[in-house]
């Protein structure tokens, strides 16, 4: 793997520190970094740089991490997005804990029902299951790259409905709706919808992404029948094996990605559990269109 090192050498702190890509389109492995430190700007930026290359970056052996340190690694980043509808995990302040009860397994980029989804997620397992429960990540700007040319000029005029009716129409269990903050078990209401473009320009990069997943309700002027067929042919461009990275997770593991140019799942294979993981965001803006227009959010 030595050969597939990008050491990044112009920074002082950051000797130590190598990129090591795990995959052809996404995904690289960061060595030479304890997340738990008063980590130096550089060592911010650069992780930051590996990370808007990469779209997920994964540190092994974070084992000093812990629910405080995780919150201020991730806030070097940006402001701490708290869930809108899960109270933080245990004692911490903005942490989401993603249990068996919270099932993400299936493709998605976070809190796209909101007007600002997260800019960066970091995730670190509490406890694992002997075998399975890794998680697959998909580069969502590849798959808009990529696109056959018929494809790219009806991509680019999409805009969509994202909604929080995914989460109350029982894809998660009784007990992780049973900790959704302030809205009753069986409640099905809106706790937020916006309208988003299905090409999304990112505001560090420049890149587009093709930006869909589980919280996209219907595309706007189509109807459900017409909705279904066309995510699942825009879906399968950004959720083809070649287009993905799977981490099989181990304690002391770290996951960072860039929810503007990424979507992401868990893979549901390991039985009852135990499975817990702790995840902290960092607040994004509002997405952009090519046309420059912005996402906007549906009042009911
Ligand atoms: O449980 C997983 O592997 C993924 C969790 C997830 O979707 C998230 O942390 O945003
Ligand atoms: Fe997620």
């Amino acid at each position: 793997m030595a050969a597939a090192a990008e050491i990044i050498s112009e920074m002082t702190s950051t000797d130590a520190l190598q990129v090591i890509p795990v995959a052809g389109s996404i995904g690289a492995e960061i060595r030479g970094v304890a997340l738990a430190g008063d980590l130096p700007q550089d060592v911010i930026d650069a992780i930051r740089a590996a990370l808007l290359r990469h779209k997920v970056v994964f540190f092994r052996g974070q084992h000093e991490l812990g629910d405080a340190s995780q919150e201020a690694f991730a806030a070097r980043f940006g402001e701490l997005q708290r869930h809108p509808m899960v109270k933080a995990a245990g004692e911490s302040d903005a942490l989401l804990e993603l249990t068996e009860g919270y099932s993400a397994s299936v493709w998605h980029t976070d809190l796209t029902f909101m007007p600002d989804p997260s800019a960066f997620a970091v995730l670190r397992p509490l406890e694992l299951p002997e075998f399975g429960g890794d998680t697959l990540w998909a580069n969502a700007a590849n798959a808009y790259a990529q696109l056959p040319p018929p494809l790219k000029p009806l991509a680019d005029t999409l805009w969509a409905i994202h909604s929080t009716d995914y989460d109350f129409d029982g894809n998660f269990s009784e007990e992780y709706r049973a900790r959704m903050r302030d809205y009753g078990q069986n409640t099905k209401k809106h706790v937020a919808r916006t309208e988003h473009p299905v090409v999304q320009v990112h505001p560090e990069t420049g890149e587009r992404s093709l930006i869909l997943g589980a919280w996209l309700q219907r595309f706007v002027g189509l109807g459900n029948a017409d909705t279904a067929k066309l995510f699942d042919v825009l879906q399968a461009h950004v959720t083809k094996p070649e287009n993905t990275v799977r981490w099989s997770w181990r304690m002391g593991d770290v996951a960072m990605w860039d929810n503007r140019a990424t979507q992401h799942r868990a893979v549901p294979d390991y039985g009852e559990g135990p499975r817990v993981l702790r995840r902290a965001t960092v607040l994004g803006t509002v997405p952009t269109g090519i046309d420059g227009r912005q996402s906007r959010r549906l009042e009911d």
